[in-house]
């Protein structure tokens, strides 16, 4: 809608000012430069609630982060999981190193993605959630905790922007300034990811077909990066 959009103009004004203040400093790790690399924090989508095979879901994960690295510069990708011990994020790691993906650009994160900024001291200004088709909050996994500490500006600005999303597809959110996840963490846009569903207990599961499966993921980091790109412009 003209509003979503509108809010989306201010948001990118505010990123503009942001890095113009200190043009000539640009550090591309950690938060202690003034400046700093717009970045893309993501949850890998599909893999837990969602029950998608963690091995394909890491080279689908690997081969979009490398063609739009490929494509863009001056940006930055995370991949976050919560434990040491994520499956996902070593797999990730093995496949990167092995495609000899430039890791300034594209590393992983070991933390919550709603407190990269207070507790991990990661700043990323656009973080992914893996949402469901409703777009509605709570139902466990990364998607609850998001919409609990964005709280309910996130609800309402959503709500601006799209009412349902079909699996392999993203919508951007501006967030607004008095949610704790901007003001505290200092994320300027969430953009919801529905991604394929291989779990039969939810909606539109697609029984083990990975062909399908592999296609829809593919088509829900496509959707995610492009979404990130257009956030820049
Ligand atoms: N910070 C970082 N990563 C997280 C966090 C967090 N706070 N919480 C979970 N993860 P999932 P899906 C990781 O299940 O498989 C929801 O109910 C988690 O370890 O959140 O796409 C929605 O409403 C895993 O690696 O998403 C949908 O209905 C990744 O985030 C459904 O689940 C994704 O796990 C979506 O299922």
């Amino acid at each position: 809608t003209s509003t979503c959009s509108m809010e989306l103009e201010k948001n990118k004004e505010d990123l503009r000012n942001s890095n113009s203040k200190c043009p000539s400093q640009r550090s591309l790790i950690g938060d202690s430069s003034m400046d700093f690399v717009h970045t893309l924090a993501f949850p890998s989508i599909s893999t837990a609630d969602f029950q998608f095979d963690l091995k394909l879901a890491s080279e689908i994960i690997v081969d979009c982060v490398s063609d739009f690295l490929q494509r863009f510069d001056n940006i930055r990708l995370v991949l976050v999981d919560l434990s040491e011990k994520s499956k996902i994020l070593s797999l990730v790691r093995e496949r990167s190193a092995n495609k000899h993906i430039d890791s300034s650009k594209f590393f992983t994160f070991v933390g919550d993605i709603t407190q990269l900024h207070t507790r991990g001291n990661l700043r990323c200004n656009v973080i992914a959630n893996a949402a469901n088709w409703r777009l509605k909050p709570g139902g466990g996994g990364v998607n609850a905790a998001i919409f609990k500490v964005a709280g309910e500006s996130l609800q309402i600005a959503t709500k601006k922007c799209a009412d349902i999303l079909s699996p392999g597809s993203s919508v951007v959110v501006p967030l607004p300034s008095n949610s704790p996840l901007h003001s505290r963490e200092r994320v300027t846009h969430v953009i919801h990811v529905v991604g394929p569903n291989m779990n039969p207990q939810r909606p539109n599961c697609l029984n083990n077909d990975y062909v399908e499966g592999c296609k829809v993921l593919r088509n829900a980091y496509s959707s995610l990066f492009a979404n990130f790109a257009s956030i820049l412009e």
